[in-house]
């Protein structure tokens, strides 16, 4: 078909004339040679996959170790999500707030409209209809993604319930995400990701990695889902969810937020150490939670996701045997080492260093050449239901009542392992005033401390006060409020070395949350809320001196002082925005702090 010519839709599986009139204009806009609606069918991701290969999108791996895995190499310059380059398009950039960046909606449409403008010549427009959320759920969400990536259509089809199911479910109905993705020339001055909320519509040029082109992901699940959820009073959030169940049998939720890169996989997917018999952990899921309150009074969550776009480094037996076996199979590994017997490697995998191997750029790489085999933020795309330990409740529509919300944040010295919110307002404050250490995950300087309220800096599709008033305004509408607390998994002692394992011995610390949940254990009150009592964090079979538990515990009068101006300045930023409830909050902590 010469390129000129118009790519027909007429032969699409769907009479949605919204639908339909919304591709043609985006097709006539981006000018693909071919459309391929994508139906999520065994044949096509087999058809798919077979092309991704020829073209040297996807390297097969050893078949025989990892049936169904390939490799996939991004740009050197297209490894992480682009916080600089993410906007929000609301009329008015006060909407926006003074954490997002912001573009005027239609400068926006102009400037992306020109790249956007036969950009798709000689390549094919994938239509990839999916669904967030459970099939059925009157919770879930229907979101159309156009690309050119066929990279980016078989993570879709691993990441989201994508195809015939999502078409089925929309219907004649115009309440669909309209997300236009193109590679383009993926030149990190002509990278963009603009989302325009108030046109349930996303843009997103120039990149081919992860969270700037999985747009059912960060994009609508986060940042048009949070703005969404304000309208309609429930809350999208960046945040693991799993079921608990302990020896007698009682299962408790809890839904926890740690910045990206700092721990919600690996918390998600926990085995308990050999002292917990009878207790086991079981994911919902691993990186989002839709929470809205149900018909008794309690909040549910459900996992928007179908698969989990987990950070491979690190990932080895001890840490997190669950993600090993997900990955044993069907799984998309992106920017990893590859073995010369067609398997994969990175840093932190089990077993001997290879002695020579293919680095992520695709160059050789022997042990100490100074170079990383695997990027730090290289990332596997699995199926959710590959998890030996996902929850029989992944799937169901109504999701999970949560008891217990846990903020956490990557930090190496001021917070304590774990604490208890003295109620609500005093946990929104605590989740308001998280602050973590940056990772590879997103571009930039990683190791420096940056506020992240609710791990959401990045996500948040509004102004950031609005957002942390409507955290305070859901408890008007939820009954049984889940308890929260905070936990830091990444203090460090003077010589830079972890001083709690973590990893399955966090189930120390979520017994605790369980137990408070609960109401089975009394505890200590400090100046930052409840902890446990000497003696209540079980540490039986673990190799850990009272020195360094209380070193991991300790509440340090002159890092909270420091602390607290940093908040300062967060709060500032806010302006008139920053809640009255949570500057009461913050005038208390003071005058306990006696500064
Ligand atoms: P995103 O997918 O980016 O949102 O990340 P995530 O929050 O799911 O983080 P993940 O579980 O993938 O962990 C990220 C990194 O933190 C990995 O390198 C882990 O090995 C490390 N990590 C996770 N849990 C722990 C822990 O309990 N202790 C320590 N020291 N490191 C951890
Ligand atoms: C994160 O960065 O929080 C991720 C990976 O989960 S990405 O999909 O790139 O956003
Ligand atoms: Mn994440």
């Amino acid at each position: 078909m010469a390129s000129t010519q118009m790519a027909s839709v007429g032969n699409a599986p769907t009479k949605n004339q919204t639908l339909l009139q919304w591709v043609n204009r985006c097709a006539r806009m981006t000018q693909p040679d071919r459309i391929v609606w994508c139906d999520g069918s065994e044949e096509e991701k087999k058809r798919l996959t077979e092309q991704a290969v020829k073209e040297g999108i996807l390297i097969p791996l050893n078949q025989e170790k990892r049936p169904g895995c390939y490799l996939h190499r991004s740009n050197p310059n297209d490894v992480a999500r682009v916080e600089h380059l993410t906007f929000i398009c609301t009329p008015n950039k006060t909407d926006a707030g003074p954490t997002n960046n912001w573009m005027d909606p239609e400068e926006a449409y102009t400037k992306l409209g020109q790249l956007f403008d036969g950009c798709m010549k000689g390549r094919t427009m994938y239509v990839v209809p999916y669904v967030m959320g459970p099939l059925g759920s009157p919770y879930a969400k229907i979101g159309v993604e156009l690309t050119d990536s066929i990279y980016v259509a078989l993570n879709m089809r691993i990441m989201t319930r994508m195809g015939k199911p999502a078409l089925d479910m929309l219907g004649e109905s115009e309440d669909f995400n309209r997300g236009l993705h193109s590679t383009g020339d993926v030149n990190p001055d002509r990278r963009y990701i603009c989302h325009f909320p108030h046109d349930n519509t996303i843009w997103s040029f120039g990149s081919g990695y992860g969270g700037n082109v999985l747009l059912g992901k960060k994009c609508l699940a986060l940042r048009i889902g949070s703005y969404l959820g304000r309208e309609e009073g429930w809350m999208a959030e960046h945040m693991l969810i799993l079921g608990v169940t302990n020896p007698e049998g009682v299962t408790t939720y809890v839904a926890a937020a740690f910045p990206s890169a700092c721990g919600k996989t690996n918390f998600a997917m926990m085995i308990p150490p050999g002292e917990y018999k009878g207790w086991k952990v079981e994911t919902v899921g691993d990186d989002i939670a839709w929470m809205r309150p149900g018909p008794d009074g309690r909040l549910y969550a459900i996992n928007p996701e179908a698969g989990y776009f987990g950070v491979v480094p690190g990932t080895n037996n001890k840490t997190n045997p669950n993600a090993m076996a997900t990955i044993a199979k069907d799984t998309l590994f992106t920017n990893v080492g590859l073995t010369p017997d067609g398997d994969v490697w990175w840093e932190g995998k089990d077993g001997e260093v290879p002695s020579e191997l293919i680095d992520w750029q695709g160059k050789p790489w022997k042990p100490g050449n100074g170079e990383k085999a695997a990027h730090p933020n290289s990332r596997f795309t699995a199926p959710m239901t590959n998890n030996p330990a996902i929850s029989s409740k992944a799937n169901d529509p109504q999701g999970v009542p949560i008891s217990a919300i846990i903020f956490g944040g990557r930090r190496s010295n001021t917070v304590p392992l774990v604490l208890q919110a003295f109620n609500w307002t005093h946990g929104v404050f605590l989740g308001a005033t998280m602050g973590s250490e940056t990772t590879a995950a997103a571009t930039g300087k990683v190791g420096v401390v940056r506020r992240d309220p609710m791990a959401m800096l990045p996500f948040c599709g509004y102004h950031m006060g609005d957002y942390l008033q409507h955290w305070l305004d859901m408890q008007k509408s939820i009954t049984h409020l889940p308890k929260i607390f905070q936990v830091n998994w990444f203090r460090q002692d003077k010589n830079g070395k972890f001083v709690w394992p973590g990893f399955g011995d966090n189930m120390r610390v979520l017994e605790w949350i369980v137990n408070r949940v609960q109401g089975r254990v009394p505890t200590q009150e400090t100046l930052l809320g409840w902890v446990p009592r000497n003696g209540d964090i079980n540490t039986k079979g673990l190799d850990i001196s009272p020195d360094t538990m209380a070193e991991a515990t300790s509440i340090k009068e002159d890092e909270w002082k420091a602390e607290l101006k940093s908040q300062e300045v967060f709060f500032e930023q806010l302006g008139t925005k920053a809640p009255e409830a949570l500057m009461l909050q913050r005038k208390l902590l003071i005058s306990r702090l006696g500064s």
